[in-house]
């Protein structure tokens, strides 16, 4: 089967996947029982389905008995610039690579088919394909499969293309060669832990979820926690803060495929102009893009946590235009970023009753009623008086 194997990496490099390689599904065992761990102390958060899937995730085949191999592909996704240049552009958003361009779902899929169809067609066998949105553990795959390791941040870096790879998985009743398990070199290197902007990678190789900006962003459904809002700063869809000081990134290129190419909504667009975007406006603006699958209402959340980061006063009116916003997730967060930009006596005034309990409790927060935000502890005492010096 050597030959096929050869003839696979051959065919995927054709279709335009630029890292390809071969697993054995019983190879991530560990992986399993560290999702389980995961799942166990609630990191995923939201994202019931990791608990629905947790046993067929676990192991390959518990999904698919018959699977013998895994072909693993990553398709390059590199940035041309430097991926947080719009950090820096407070009165912008900041939109991770990953979702500049087209949605990396139909891209992979439609290569992935093709491959499969191939494998399927020359070994004479039954395939079944995978992109993130099934429930393959893709990252430890890739590593069985020696495309790279996972690295601290909890991704899969390469040594040619650094963290920056799209994952696929074919799986096949073929019995092919499984490649030499990718090793570990991260050394003493901490860069991603120390970039994070929340802290969410707790300890090297394990990352909460639930204080990842990319899970608060994008999964996350009603208001984001208050205590994680500041650290949010201008990022509105997705984090790439981990990824982008890694220095295997040294190796890295900018993405070949021609559908990855900046779209001009997600160049850093104006946070004004998306805090006016109603529903048909997102819909006609992020048709093409991954930022569609969140809808309006939580990309206006994320925008108008931006606007509350941006500490530019020119930015309230926006936020002020949605204090009457249909959503609640939306009115809730316009609270907040009011009263980051303006002084508490004058959104004071704006305050009317709201029958949503969560936009009653930002309003609560935000002008520091005590039922709601405990008012900070007394001041200090006052100085005792000194001893008479003489
Ligand atoms: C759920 C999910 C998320 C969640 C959770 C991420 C996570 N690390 O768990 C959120 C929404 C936060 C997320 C964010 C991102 N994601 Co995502 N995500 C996934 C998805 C669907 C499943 C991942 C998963 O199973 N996680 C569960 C944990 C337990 O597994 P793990 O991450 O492999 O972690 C291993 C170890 O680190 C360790 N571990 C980690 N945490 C803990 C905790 C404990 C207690 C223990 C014991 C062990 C442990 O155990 C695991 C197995 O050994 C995959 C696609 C897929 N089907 O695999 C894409 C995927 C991982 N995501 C991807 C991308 C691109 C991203 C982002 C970069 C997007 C962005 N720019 O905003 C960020 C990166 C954040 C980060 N540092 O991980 C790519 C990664 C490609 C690559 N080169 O690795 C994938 C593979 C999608 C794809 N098809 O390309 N993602
Ligand atoms: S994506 Fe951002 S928030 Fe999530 S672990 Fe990486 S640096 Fe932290
Ligand atoms: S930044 Fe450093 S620790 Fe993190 S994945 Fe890259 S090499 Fe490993």
């Amino acid at each position: 089967m050597r030959g096929l194997a050869e003839r696979i990496g051959e065919r995927a490099r054709a279709l335009g996947f630029e890292a390809v390689g071969i697993a054995d599904p019983a190879a991530i065992a560990r992986a399993g029982a560290n999702l389980r761990a995961y799942v166990a102390q609630g990191r995923h958060g939201e994202m019931a389905w990791m608990e629905s899937t947790l046993e067929r995730r676990a192991d390959p085949r518990a999904l698919w008995p018959a699977a013998k191999s895994a072909v693993v592909v990553g398709l390059n996704y590199g940035p041309r610039g430097d991926p947080l240049a719009a950090l820096a552009r407070k009165d912008r958003g900041a939109i991770s690579v990953y979702a500049q361009g087209a949605d990396y779902h139909d891209v992979v899929k439609a290569k992935l088919r093709q491959l499969a169809a191939w494998i399927a067609a020359a070994g004479g066998c039954e395939v079944k394909l995978f992109v993130d949105t099934a429930p393959l553990m893709e990252k430890p795959l890739a590593e069985a499969a020696g495309i790279g390791w996972q690295g601290k941040h909890t991704n899969l870096v390469s040594r040619d293309w650094g963290s920056w790879l799209f994952l696929g998985v074919v799986l096949t009743t073929l019995e092919l060669p499984a490649a030499e398990r990718g090793q570990d070199h991260c050394g003493a290197c901490r860069a991603c832990i120390d970039a994070c902007p929340t802290g969410a990678i707790d300890a090297p190789y394990r990352l909460d979820a639930r204080r990842c900006v990319s899970y608060l962003t994008i999964e996350r459904k009603g208001p984001i926690p208050r205590d994680l809002r500041p650290a949010i700063g201008n990022r509105i869809y997705g984090c790439d803060d981990c990824l982008a000081v890694c220095p295997w990134n040294k190796f890295a290129q900018a993405a070949r495929e021609l559908a990855f190419a900046l779209r001009p909504e997600a160049s850093a667009p104006r946070l004004a102009d998306l805090a006016a975007l109603d529903d048909a406006g997102f819909r006609a603006v992020f048709a093409k893009s991954p930022i569609k699958r969140i809808g309006r209402d939580r990309l206006l959340r994320n925008v108008l946590v931006a606007i509350g980061n941006a500490g530019d006063e020119a930015l309230a009116e926006a936020a002020r235009a949605r204090l009457g916003d249909e959503a609640g997730v939306v009115r809730g967060a316009a609270v907040w970023a009011l009263s980051r930009l303006w002084p508490r006596a004058r959104l004071a005034a704006l305050r009317g009753a709201d029958s949503d309990p969560s936009v009653a409790a930002e309003w609560a927060a935000a002008l520091a009623d005590p039922a709601i935000d405990p008012a900070p502890p007394a001041l200090a005492p006052p100085p005792r008086p000194r001893a008479n010096p003489a």
